[in-house]
This record gives C-alpha cells, structure tokens and sequence, in this order.
C-alpha cells in the first residue's frame, strides 16, 4: 500500500473532498459562477467560484465578462456535441459487450484499445518537454490535488486527462458515468450543470467546464507554457475515436456497482494513451470509483515510484488501500474491481 512517506510531501495533504464542497459552497443557483482573471492575456480564460461562495481566489482581478466569440463558438460546439453523444450513446450502449464484469474476449479488448492508443498517438504518452525552448518543464503537484469530474467514453475529458500526463499532474478522478447516483449531482451543485469534464483547483479556488479553457488553464498554470501542438485542435478529428472503438465502455454506470465509496480512494499509476490502463480506467468509471490518477508517462517523476512498489515501470498499476491489494495486470485488475466493488460483495 501506498504510504504519505513514500510520496512527496507535498502530496500528503489530503485535498478537502468534494463532498465537504458541497457543504462549504451552497448549490450553484444561489452563486453565480463569475470569471475572475485572463491568463496571459491572450483570452484564456478561467471561471472561479465568487467570494459569495468562499472560494479563495489566488489573484483577485476584477471580474471581466464572458462575452467574446470564442465563448459563443465553445457553447455552439458544447451544445452540438453534447446532443451528439447523447444521439449515440444508446447506439454505444448497443454494440458494447454488455456486462462489464462477464468475462470478455481479451484479444478484442486489447485490439481496440490499442486502435485507440494509435487514434491519440503521439498525445497523452510522455510527460512532455518545453519543445520550444528544448528544455524539461515537467511540472511539480500543485499542494493539494486537482480534482476532475469526467467520464471515460467522453472525447472531451480525454483531452483533459491528456493534458495532464503531459504535464505530469496527478488528480483525484471523480467519474461521473450515465447514471451516476455519487458523482453528477455533486458537478450540478457546485457549478450549476451536468457537462463534463469540471475541473476543481483547491490551489488556486478555480473551478470550470469547457475542455479547451481547462487544457489552456493547466498549461498555463502548471506548464508556464502553451498546450502542445495539436493537443486542442485534434480531438474534433480523432478524439471520438477511442470512444467508438470503445464502444460504450466507460460511459454508463455498471447497475451492479456498489452504492458505497470505497473509505480511502484508490490509486492508479496509468498514463492516458496506454491501451491497457484505460480499460482499467474504464472499469473504474463503470464502477464510479473515485481514485487517484497516478500519471506516469514517459519521463515522468513518478517512474521511481512505481519501480520502487512494482518492480517495473509498467502501467497499469492499482493500489488499493482499502484492502491492502497491490495489482499490475489489468485483466486481474478488472476481475478484482468487478469483484470487489459489486453489490454482491458490499
Ligand atoms: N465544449 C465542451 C463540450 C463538453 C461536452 O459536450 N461534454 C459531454 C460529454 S462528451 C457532456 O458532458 N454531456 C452531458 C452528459 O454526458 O450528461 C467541452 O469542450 O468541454
């Protein structure tokens, strides 16, 4: 198991979980969701909680409005795409393979998984180095974790997740599936609407939606830097394809999964475009198991670690604190989740 010794320090600090959100901030009817800066002054730009929901802001810029054509274009793109989804979400549902924990063809997952690994490539494998200025910009965790609601299935989230193994992050995951009984309602509530991914920054009292302006955000605030080429402009082209050759996986929750949350999160070393970690991955947000994701790409700084606890550098790797399991292969990973974090189990 993995112990506060063994991380850095800084990473010790447990962030205030999101449910203790819920009860600091009230529902987001009641406080409105203002933009409080630019970034670089180049219309990135960040959405943060208000004083009137006691979020600390770590610059207190006056507010500025959120009307420009960019913003219009982002809701023209949001709306689109998430009627998109939603027209093919029960054609998704359709060609998946049914049950999550019934035994699968392994030769398929893989296949597709990798297809998918090949669809993304070269975006969310390395943790990446400032090309410009060719010199190692991997950044350190921020004190207290980020924490992003997501789910698998979406091409948005991907980005995101993307993002954040090239700039070596790790986050405290919240899936939020189809049919979340845990993790939606708690998205709605602090910032007002089901629309994934929303980033939370305990750092910095951030808070936001939009795939793009979180991409730019990270970069910015935890690179110093842009997102890397082609990062943003090419999940229009190949980042719906992980989710059709994935058919379904990842996108709605399992009935069977257990209503309880596990008491301590469970941690995933993985690095986004590794075919066997996001069947994990998958599974964890089949299971709508919130965990802690471990991003260890190439170069990454928690390559040590992992060698240090596994004995090699690969991924997947998934603790599980709450009993004590240490696993690295990812079909007895699935068989371990499906097992443990069923109803039939609790
Ligand atoms: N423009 C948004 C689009 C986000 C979006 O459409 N997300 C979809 C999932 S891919 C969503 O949240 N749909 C609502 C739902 O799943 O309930 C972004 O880039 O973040």
């Amino acid at each position: 198991m993995l112990s506060c010794l063994k991380y850095p320090p800084s990473s010790c600090n447990s962030p205030p979980h999101p449910l203790n959100y819920a009860l600091t901030f009230p529902p987001n009817h009641s406080c409105r969701v203002q933009v409080l800066r630019h970034l670089t002054g180049k219309r990135n730009r960040v959405s943060a909680l208000t004083s009137r929901c006691q979020a600390k802001s770590a610059d207190t810029e006056k507010p500025v409005s959120l009307d420009n054509e960019n913003d219009s274009a982002s809701s023209t793109t949001s709306s689109t795409s998430t009627s998109f989804l939603s027209f093919l979400c029960p054609l998704l549902k359709l060609f998946s393979q049914g049950d999550p924990s019934q035994a699968r063809n392994y030769n398929l997952e893989f296949t597709t998984s990798f297809l998918s690994t090949l669809a993304r490539f070269p975006w969310g494998s390395t943790a990446v180095t400032d090309s410009l200025n060719n010199q190692a910009t991997i950044s350190s965790d921020p004190p207290q974790r980020l924490q992003l609601f997501e789910f698998e299935a979406c091409p948005f989230c991907r980005r995101v997740r993307e993002a954040m193994t090239e700039l070596d992050l790790s986050v405290d995951v919240y899936p939020c599936p189809k049919g979340s009984i845990k993790h939606r309602e708690l998205v709605k509530q602090l910032g007002g609407k089901e629309l994934f991914p929303f980033l939370v920054d305990p750092n910095t009292g951030v808070s936001m939606y939009e795939s793009g302006d979180i991409v730019k955000y990270l970069f910015q605030q935890y690179g110093k830097r842009s997102p890397s080429v082609g990062l943003l402009e090419s999940t229009l082209l190949t980042g719906w394809m992980p989710t059709l050759l994935r058919a379904g996986r990842g996108m709605s929750r399992w009935e069977k999964a257990t209503p309880d949350m596990p008491p301590k999160k469970l941690e995933l070393f993985s690095y986004e475009n590794n075919p066997n970690a996001r069947i994990v991955r998958e599974a964890l947000c089949e299971l709508e198991i919130p965990y802690v994701l471990l991003n260890v790409g190439a170069g990454s700084k928690r390559t040590d670690l992992l060698i240090n606890l596994s004995g090699n550098q690969k991924v997947p790797y998934l603790v599980d604190p709450n009993t004590g399991a240490e696993i690295g292969d990812y079909k007895e990973i699935l068989a371990y989740l499906f097992k443990t974090y069923s109803l039939a189990a609790a």
